[in-house]
């Protein structure tokens, strides 16, 4: 097997608990891709249809999986997603769950337009715990780490906790970094 160029991290959490602020900030600071799920979709039009209920298109999750195949056998990704189930066990080396308070993510989300019952869904699949019960179910309960993303200073810490991460895994694998 071809030898990754750096760890594949998933970082997983409801929509508003700061997915893609987090991936990029790890991009900017190391050699690795940051690989927004629904950014990708929405370049190339990975959707099946549109959910009413939920009001957000339906993800393409094979087209989806197609894309990424190559850049994961790379290495260096790091992919975010409201979600986890859909992927190979085999793509990830950690995952990470960000988590947010309720109050909190009621604001984030009312300010990046959401309402009703999208509003109330999103906030409700937080306090219930979705997403972190969808990563312990499908990935190793020890590659598995929540991680709380309230303020400032949290995002600050799960990044140098990463970084940290990413080092000592570059350093296991042997990996000459350029
Ligand atoms: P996601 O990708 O999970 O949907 P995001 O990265 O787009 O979330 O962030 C949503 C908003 O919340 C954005 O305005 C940045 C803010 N935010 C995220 N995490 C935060 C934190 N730990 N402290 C303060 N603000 C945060």
């Amino acid at each position: 097997m071809p030898v990754k160029e750096g760890p594949n991290i998933l970082i997983s959490g409801t929509p508003g608990v700061g997915k893609t602020t987090l991936a990029q900030l790890i991009a900017e600071r190391t050699n690795m891709e940051a690989i927004s799920v629904g950014d990708l979709a929405k370049a190339n039009n990975f959707f099946c249809g549109f959910d009413e209920e939920l009001q957000c298109p339906i993800l393409d999750e094979d087209k989806v999986l197609d894309e990424l195949e190559d850049m994961i056998a790379e290495g260096g990704k790091i992919v975010d997603y409201h979600g986890s189930e859909f992927f190979p066990e085999r793509f990830f080396d950690i995952v990470f769950v960000l988590r947010t308070d309720n109050t909190l993510l009621y604001d984030r989300l009312a300010s990046r337009g959401y309402a009703g019952k999208k509003l109330e869904d999103n906030v409700e699949c937080e306090i219930m715990n979705v997403l972190r019960d969808e990563a312990l179910e499908n990935y190793a309960a020890d590659i598995v780490h929540e991680l709380p993303s309230n303020t400032p200073d949290d995002m600050e810490n799960n990044l140098q906790r990463i970084l940290a991460w990413i080092e000592s895994w570059i350093r296991d694998n042997n990996i000459v970094t350029s």
